[in-house]
């Protein structure tokens, strides 16, 4: 297996919007990226990754939000059919690192997608694994939790993250 690197804002390709996973993409290699997918997740740490942040520009992520790393989710296509109530939850991106800031979303959802291997399912979900999922789809339409800031505090997001890479890169 192997890590990958992960796209960090404000790099430009994170805002692709992603395209459907096809029926011919279900190949050997694609299960083998899923797999390296939880891995650099896993080593992040993170709970979630969308293929954008991996610079893979089609509609799928991988989330596990158990403690023991034990509940892999794979959502390819997803889509939201229903939505109910809202929950405020303090969010970070692996891809905006060090940074965290209160996001307003559903409290509950429901979603249809494929399963690794293309079979459609439906699942509920709520809490932090309902706030999950709705923050890896929005990397799919090139979104970041950012865009729910103030411009302002969006900008200072960005002048500490180039900050903090100077810092790194001194
Ligand atoms: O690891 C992650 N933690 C997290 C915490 C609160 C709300 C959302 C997330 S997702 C994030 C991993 C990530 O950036 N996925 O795109
Ligand atoms: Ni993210």
């Amino acid at each position: 297996m192997a890590l990958l690197d992960i796209l960090e804002f404000p790099d430009p390709r994170l805002r692709t919007v992603a395209v459907e996973v096809a029926p011919e993409d279900f190949t050997p290699a694609f299960q083998t990226l899923l797999d390296n997918m939880f891995e650099t997740m896993y080593a992040a740490p993170g709970i979630g990754l969308a293929a954008s942040q991996v610079d893979v520009h089609k509609r799928f992520m991988v989330i596990d939000v158990s403690e023991g790393h034990d509940d892999r989710h794979v959502f390819i296509n997803p889509r939201i059919i229903s939505r109910e109530g809202t929950q405020v939850c303090q969010e970070g991106c692996l891809s905006v690192p060090g940074i965290s800031a209160d996001v307003t979303r559903a409290e509950k959802i429901r979603v249809a997608a494929l399963d690794r291997h293309g079979r459609p399912f439906e699942l509920d979900a709520d809490g932090l694994f309902a706030v999950c999922i709705q923050h890896e789809m929005d990397h799919l339409d090139g979104k970041l939790f950012v865009d729910y800031l103030s411009p302002l505090k969006r900008d200072m997001v960005k002048r500490k993250l180039a900050k903090s890479r100077r810092a790194v890169a001194a």
